[in-house]
């Protein structure tokens, strides 16, 4: 959607939403849209039918919110995110539309059923994990909260791999989620703009010898085609634009070496053209490393500024008030060459001097950081970066010299500090550090916890932080309550109605009120039964993915997230080995039955991510067919995880795992999603771990292990694992009969370097906390013995998260950073 030309709102057909009339509709839509009769369509036919029919009532919306905004000439919000990790579109847009119910009612009098149609819906996976599910949340609050937002990606063909598990090992196959079409999206070629790489770089001089301006010649060029979907927000209030960016050749076809016989050769620059958006590269909190990620990267970060800028200066026709009426948001450090990007426009391309163009530029951009892990700070090689940008290079370089000027006159910083603060690492090969620039060039930096944030300031960004006081501050992440409590608990979200009235659905910290049904034993019933019943479904999904019987009156204890050392399913898994030993070994004890899910991808090339995969396949094998654990304790590992997974998982937990090696999680937002919905945490004191232990209070949720500053002192002093493991008989039982082959009798030498690893060096400190942890798990234990109690504290989880919606999250951004006037 692009800028309006009048000031009228459109007049649009009154809409019946009567279910009667809505089924007319979807018959017609499918007659006249999809080009099927009633008797031959697929369900495939109706999801697409049925969306159009809504569509139709967005498409209304969404042209009038572009209008308001243009009239009203209200500041933009622009999120620049390599991944958004939407998931389905379907539930989100007939809810926030209201229409959900309606809609059920229509399609049955069609006789089709909703939620077999809403399940073939492709999961939008453009994205690895907790940054691209923010991005997805944030998009959904922003037109929420009625903040005029434009998010611009990349429409990866390949989302995030299909995770298939053989014979226990993660097996990556791709994901195609554009089989069958996708109906939200719109195609705009006359939004397509060129994109260079390459060449080189003219200087222009006046005929007095003075330079002028610098000319960039790229040697290579694509075309960016814009694809969008609009975003409803809650009650439709307003529909916001994701604009994900196409690559495409210039000339589809080489004529002259086609007629001249060489047809492969005619379209080797379509088909290098069109890879560079065909997949999503699936690192989480891990640079990627190839320079296909760098052409990625600039390639939308070029595409999105070229449209913010022309779509300002058709509306105000001057640069300078750019930072006025646009906010850009980079999401991590995978957009930051949009900095040099948009020097390189004022200054080449509008004449603008360095200095004014930098003072604009800082005070566009914006920038938020969401890990402190070393590797996940990304950093080019300079030759790489000079050969493919070679002007942004040079703008790089000047941007570098004002920085290193600026910190040199403050003369606070020695040689050492001064290395840190520059944009180029020196030592060995030279790279640029894309951590530095997206820090010098915006005017606020955040983490997304408080914890994270004050660790940004000590440790990867201190010397920045000195140079530039005040830039830092803390946007504690959220989640939107609609996906992540309307549509994927009805139930939950029913009895809250019934009990407190509909004003949470509008200001999620009305949940508060449920507190005083907390000791009401007619409502723990209720809401025990709601659980039971999400519990049942997942069951059911466990049965018919993995032919597994469980339980839903076990307690089911969930980890579910991207499969990463720091992350500690390797402690889960360990656990339940000593576990799995205590029944055994211990019968007589009144043990408690016990589900334990796992469900994650791992990066294809991280090696003990996918062996801990493997690992916890292995000893679901055993556990689940040893008869004398008596079905006391299950290990499931649910394939190919995904937000529709998630959706299913988290109301039907009774515990959320949140085990990070504290000082390592920058927020997390699982955490919240699962407390949400009534699961009380284990966790340490990490990320937004605190602030949820801080709202729910000490007594509703369990914390273990070393904090933040304890892991970094033991560290410090010399952290010896062997010694300890040495000291725990459960923990050394356990690796030893996982080192040693009991759950791997094909390969018993399979986990022997992992375990080594835990014994030699264990960074993430599994061994420090597994006792610790393995305490947590048994006042887990007593606190469901007494079921009464336990509902208690999970219907005081659900009522006292509130604040983390991510409606809040937003507002707080633009009260600080963007102020566009909510
Ligand atoms: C993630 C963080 O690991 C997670 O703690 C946080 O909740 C999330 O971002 C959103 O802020 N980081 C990434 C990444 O996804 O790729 O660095």
């Amino acid at each position: 959607m692009d800028q309006a030309t009048s000031s009228e709102l459109p007049i649009f057909a009154e809409h019946d939403n009567d279910p009667r009339a809505l089924a007319e509709e979807i018959l017609k839509s499918l007659t006249y849209r999809v080009g099927k009769d009633a008797s031959v369509a697929t369900p495939y036919d109706w999801l697409a039918a049925s969306i159009k029919v809504v569509r139709d009532r967005i498409i209304e919306r969404w042209i009038a919110s572009t209008k308001e905004a243009y009239t009203q000439q209200r500041k933009r919000v622009y999120y620049l995110s390599m991944e958004f990790l939407i998931g389905r579109l379907m539930r989100d847009a007939f809810s926030n539309l209201g229409l959900m119910e309606n809609m059920r009612e229509a399609l049955k009098i069609l006789d089709v059923e909703i939620d077999v149609i809403a399940g073939l819906e492709p999961d939008a996976a453009l994205g690895n994990g907790g940054l691209g599910r923010l991005a997805a949340c944030f998009m959904e609050s922003m037109a929420s909260v009625d903040l005029p937002a434009h998010g611009y990606g990349i429409r990866y063909v390949h989302g995030l791999f299909r995770q298939e598990i053989q014979d226990g090992w993660q097996v990556e196959l791709p994901e195609t989620w554009l089989d069958h079409g996708n109906p939200w999206e719109f195609e705009r070629r006359e939004r397509s703009v060129e994109i260079g790489f390459g060449g080189t770089v003219e200087s222009i001089t006046s005929k007095d010898g003075r330079l002028e301006r610098h000319v960039w010649r790229p040697q290579e060029r694509v075309l960016a085609v814009a694809y969008d979907t609009p975003v409803v927000g809650w009650r439709g209030k307003r529909v916001n634009t994701l604009r994900l960016w196409s690559a495409m050749a210039v000339d589809p076809i080489l004529l002259a070496a086609f007629n001249a016989g060489d047809h492969i050769g005619a379209l080797r620059e379509a088909n290098q053209a069109a890879s560079l958006t065909r997949v999503l590269y699936p690192a989480d909190s891990h640079q990627a490393g190839q320079e296909l990620r760098l052409r990625q990267e600039y390639f939308f970060t070029a595409a999105s500024l070229q449209d913010i800028v022309q779509r300002h200066l058709s509306q105000y026709g001057d640069l300078m008030t750019l930072p006025d009426k646009a906010a850009i948001h980079l999401n991590d450090t995978h957009p930051a060459v949009a900095i040099a990007e948009l020097m390189r426009l004022l200054m080449d391309v509008y004449g603008i001097d360095f200095d004014t163009a930098w003072g604009l530029t800082k005070r566009t951009f914006a920038y938020t950081n969401h890990t402190l892990l070393p590797e996940a700070l990304e950093s080019w090689p300079v030759p790489v970066f000079e050969r493919l940008l070679p002007r942004h290079m040079q703008i790089v370089y000047a941007i570098n010299a004002q920085v290193l000027l600026e910190a040199r006159s403050r003369q606070i910083f020695d040689d050492e500090q001064i290395r840190r603060i520059s944009l180029i690492h020196e030592d060995g090969d030279r790279r640029v550090r894309m951590g530095n620039l997206a820090f010098a060039g915006s005017h606020s930096i955040n983490g997304v916890s408080g914890l994270h944030t004050d660790l940004m300031k000590q440790t990867v960004f201190s010397d920045l932080n000195r140079l530039y006081p005040g830039r830092i501050n803390n946007k504690t992440n959220g989640i939107t309550p609609r996906r992540w409590l309307m549509q994927c608990n009805p139930g939950l979200t029913a009895l809250a109605r019934e009990a407190i009235g509909d004003r949470f659905l509008d200001d999620t910290d009305a949940l508060k009120e449920l507190n005083r049904f907390a000791s009401d034993p007619a409502f723990r019933d209720r809401f025990a039964a709601v659980k039971r019943a999400n519990k049942e479904r997942l069951a059911e999904l466990v049965d018919e993915r993995l032919s597994l019987r469980i339980d839903p009156s076990a307690l089911f204890d969930v980890q579910i997230k991207r499969i990463h050392e720091y992350k500690r399913q390797l402690l889960n898994i360990i656990e339940a080995v000593a576990l799995y030993d205590q029944i055994r070994s211990h019968p007589e004890k009144d043990w408690l039955p016990r589900v334990k899910f796992l469900a994650g991808k791992a990066a294809p090339s991280y090696h003990n991510a996918k062996l801990i995969i493997k690992l916890a396949n292995d000893v679901a094998r055993v556990i689940n067919r040893d008869p004398s654990v008596r079905g006391l304790l299950k290990l499931v590992f649910i394939p190919n995880y995904s937000v529709s997974v998630a959706e299913i998982m988290v109301p039907a937990a009774d515990l959320s795992e949140q085990i990070s090696t504290a000082g390592m999680e920058a927020s997390g937002t699982g955490n919240m999603k699962f407390a949400l919905n009534g699961a009380i945490t284990i966790g340490t004191l990490d990320g937004a771990n605190v602030e949820i232990s801080e709202c729910v209070g000490e007594d509703n949720i369990v914390i273990f292990g070393l904090k933040a500053h304890e892991v970094e002192e033991t560290r410090r002093k010399g952290y010896e694992p062997r010694a300890i493991i040495e000291s725990s008989p459960e923990l050394g039982q356990a690796l030893h009969a996982i080192s040693s082959g009991v759950f791997s009798p094909d390969d018993p030498h399979r986990y022997k370097a992992l375990v080594d690893g835990l014994y030699e060096t264990d960074w993430f400190m599994v061994a420090a906390d597994f006792d610790s942890f393995a305490d947590a798990q048994r006042r887990v234990d007593d606190i469901w013995r007494n079921a009464p109690d336990w509902h208690a504290k999970a219907i005081r989880n659900t009522a006292n998260v509130g604040w983390f919606s991510s409606d809040r999250t937003i507002r707080e951004y633009d009260r600080d950073i963007w102020h566009a006037g909510l």
